[in-house]
């Protein structure tokens, strides 16, 4: 069966629910395919913080009723080594914030939108070939409970994630990638206990990096570093609990709410960019385009930056016939994408500890975050890349 469609988004987590929206706005008719249910990619715990131009594209796209009410503002972090903590005041040196709400949150508005007008999404495709996509004529196959289908468009938008199929389409001799895989992983757990701190603490031990986030007044988030071998079944909650308290200040420690957890995962960390994001009519975004390490919670906010490139490039042709957007996606895109990659890079080699760091180079992590803790300027550069550079 062939169906036909402007855009084909493939992929339904946040970029794709998210571009297609967009385009739902501007009367720009497109078809998201995903692979899972709506409750499998809504049961994946990842992102929390959101940049303010992350915030806008969701009033943009109207569906920032229920983020706008529930988002917890925040308008600072805390970095803390060893025993010694700062705040870094994002409000007073940015003048702009963040602000935390879950990525789950995020993607059920975006679902409730599409569904409530009738939006495609067809969800449990498997085997999506991307067809022709360097032709004015590009095509989708899937199958769906063993059926076939086709769907004919003007444009693909790859937005499938690190392990999708729009990657790999474009020709290893058309594409560039950049990869560095670091030597550790996160282990995250979900309680719902109140949050340690009303700021993030990003926190530097000589045990390895641990972060306190949170999702709301009585939901919190904590991470720590761990090895690339553990499981998290290597890990109960009582010696999840008892490692946090030896890598964040003593004083937080004591004051820390333990409890069950109700999600506990590990995530490995690693920088990854391909480069173009576009190949004939297919279009790159999000996760299927670039990872960052979560450190500075960038990865959901690019992927919403190459949102914002590509949904005006495609109302621009759609409004005008100039191709000028399109032309330039990959371009401006990846000058946005490779300053997430350097913040996020840098901002887990100042925290993290790496097997193979030697005491000269503990001394200068130690003497990095020391300037950081009394200068301004130092401070405004981790500052103005938290709360997301300009589009
Ligand atoms: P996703 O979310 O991976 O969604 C891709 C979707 O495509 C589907 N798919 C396919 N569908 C059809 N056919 C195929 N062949 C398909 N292959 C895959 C998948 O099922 C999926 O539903 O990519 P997207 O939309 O680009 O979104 C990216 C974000 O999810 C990601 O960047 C963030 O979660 C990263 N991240 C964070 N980002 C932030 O901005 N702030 C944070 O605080 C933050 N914290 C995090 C994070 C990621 C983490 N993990 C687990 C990697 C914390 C963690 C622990
Ligand atoms: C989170 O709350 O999941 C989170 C927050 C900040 C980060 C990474 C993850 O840098």
């Amino acid at each position: 069966m062939a169906l036909r469609t402007q855009v084909v988004v493939i992929g339904g987590g946040p970029s794709g629910l998210l571009l297609s929206q967009l385009l739902h706005r501007q009367g720009i008719e497109s078809v998201v395919l995903e692979r899972k249910t709506r409750d499998y990619v809504l049961g994946r715990i990842r992102a929390g913080v959101l940049e303010t131009g992350t915030v806008n594209l969701m009033r943009q796209a109207g569906v920032s009723e229920r983020m706008d009410k529930e988002c917890l503002v925040h308008d600072g972090i805390v970095i803390s080594h060893a025993d010694e903590q700062f705040s870094i005041n994002l409000k007073k040196l940015t003048g702009s914030n963040v602000v935390v709400y879950g990525q789950t949150e995020l993607t059920r508005d975006l679902y409730d939108a599409r569904e409530a007008e009738n939006g495609t999404l067809i969800f449990n495709v498997e085997n999506v070939q991307i067809l022709d996509a360097d032709s004015d004529h590009p095509r989708v196959s899937y199958e769906q409970d063993g059926k076939s289908y086709r769907i004919d468009c003007d444009f693909v938008a790859g937005c499938d994630g690190f392990h999708g199929v729009s990657r790999q389409t474009i020709p290893i001799s058309a594409r560039t990638e950049y990869e560095k895989v670091y030597p550790f992983g996160w282990l995250g757990i979900l309680s719902e206990t109140p949050p340690v701190n009303d700021e993030l603490i990003y926190a530097s031990s000589s045990r390895g990096f641990a972060l306190c986030s949170m999702r709301n007044q009585n939901l919190s988030r904590y991470y720590i570093q761990c090895s690339l071998t553990d499981s998290p079944d290597d890990w109960s909650d009582a010696a999840f609990w008892q490692e946090l308290k030896r890598r964040i200040p003593a004083a937080t420690a004591e004051s820390l709410v333990t409890g069950p957890s109700i999600e506990k995962s590990i995530a490995p960390l690693r920088s990854f960019v391909t480069e173009p994001m576009r190949w004939g009519r297919l279009f790159l975004c999000g996760d299927a385009a670039h990872i960052v390490p979560p450190t500075g919670a960038k990865g959901l906010n690019t992927a919403a930056g190459d949102i914002h490139y590509l949904y005006n490039s495609f109302a621009q042709y759609y409004a005008t016939g100039d191709t000028l957007g399109l032309d330039q996606y990959s371009e401006k895109a990846l000058a946005r994408v490779w300053k997430a990659v350097r913040f996020s890079w840098s901002l887990t080699s100042m925290l993290h500890r790496f097997p193979d760091q030697t005491e000269f180079d503990l001394k200068i992590q130690a003497a990095e975050v020391a300037f950081m803790k009394t200068n301004q300027h130092s401070q405004s550069v981790l500052a103005e890349n938290y709360v997301g550079l300009p589009y």
